[in-house]
């Protein structure tokens, strides 16, 4: 018996459903009563990365053995409460990737080359009435900088030495790169000092709650592009909306954001800005792996009592 906390698209959920019972946590109305009925038969959670898993909700099932999360961010689950059980957690590492440093760099083309406002402007039949589009900004070449290189901060840095970057990062020690020359920069304000872009690629963690502060965003300064595809809590999102809106940083390109997705109207009013609906592993590809994994940690846990990929 599983809980499922949060619904995954009907495909993904069906190789769930054929192998276990699954209790849908969010069509329930009566948690005390269900839990009273069900509590002490479920052994494992299924998740999502966005919604984890509570504190109560661990506390409410005796029997529970594993939580599997759809997806590589385990922040949202109460890893304390977890912890104290020897609860095993889960994740979806790897298979997302490719598909998240594919996001990153498309984001910053994207924005860079304002691709967006470009195919607007064609729709709405400017093109044969002005004389150009107005002019971007160069992508190749630029300094980028990278807060956290993990598998993710990594891949993109890999796809980005193809566009003649400069790389240098941020991480808690200097790592043995793919390059020799990408720059390990220990401080981020440094970081955003030198880059042109500086993209976050941090798992989120209390200490990395609004590391990319006003200081920072200073540092990157009014030609800085910011790209973030790892979590909102990692940027200060009213430091960010300040210096877009004053000029301070040039743009922003966001497919994470507090909130959301009732993401804050302010950014919805910029033009520097880039917004995507949290999309990075939202591929067919990379969504039917993380389902595979989600259901492989489960199933080679109860059968073997381990788990594929646990955070811990
Ligand atoms: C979500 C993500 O998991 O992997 C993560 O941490 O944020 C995403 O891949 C995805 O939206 C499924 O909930």
């Amino acid at each position: 018996h599983i809980l499922h906390v949060v619904p995954y698209p009907k495909e993904e959920e069906t190789s769930l459903e054929a192998r276990f019972t699954l209790h849908r946590l969010y069509e329930v109305d009566n948690k005390a009563a269900f839990y009273k009925e069900y509590g002490a038969t479920i052994r494992g959670i299924s998740t999502r990365a966005s919604a984890g898993v509570t504190r109560e909700t661990i506390e409410s099932l005796p029997k529970l053995e594993i939580i599997s999360v759809y997806g590589v961010g385990y922040d949202k689950v109460d890893l304390e409460a977890a912890k104290a059980r020897n609860i095993i957690v889960t994740n979806t590492p790897d298979v997302l990737t490719g598909d998240v440093a594919d996001l990153a760099v498309g984001m910053l083309l994207m924005l860079s080359r304002r691709m967006s406002q470009a195919e607007q402007w064609v729709h709405s039949g400017n093109w044969v009435n002005t004389v150009s589009f107005p002019l971007s900004r160069r992508v190749h070449g630029k300094r980028i900088g990278i807060l956290g290189l993990g598998r993710i901060g990594d891949a993109i840095a890999e796809r980005l030495s193809g566009f003649e970057m400069q790389i240098a990062y941020t991480s808690r020690q200097p790592k043995e790169t793919a390059a020799p020359d990408w720059e390990f920069v220990s401080e981020v304000v440094a970081l955003a000092e030198q880059s042109d872009v500086l993209i976050v690629a941090l798992a989120s963690t209390p200490e990395t709650q609004h590391l990319v502060n006003a200081e920072v965003i200073e540092a990157l300064g009014p030609n800085g592009l910011l790209v973030n595809i790892s979590r909102s809590s990692n940027v200060d999102e009213t430091a960010l909306l300040n210096a877009l809106e004053s000029g301070a940083l040039a743009g922003a390109a966001l497919d994470v954001f507090e909130g959301e997705p009732n993401i804050n109207p302010r950014f919805l009013a910029l033009e520097n800005v880039l917004v995507q609906p949290h999309i990075g592993s939202a591929t067919t590809e990379t969504r039917q792996a993380m389902m595979s994994l989600v259901l492989a940690n489960l199933e080679q846990y109860f059968e073997q009592g381990e788990a594929l990929t646990p955070v811990y």
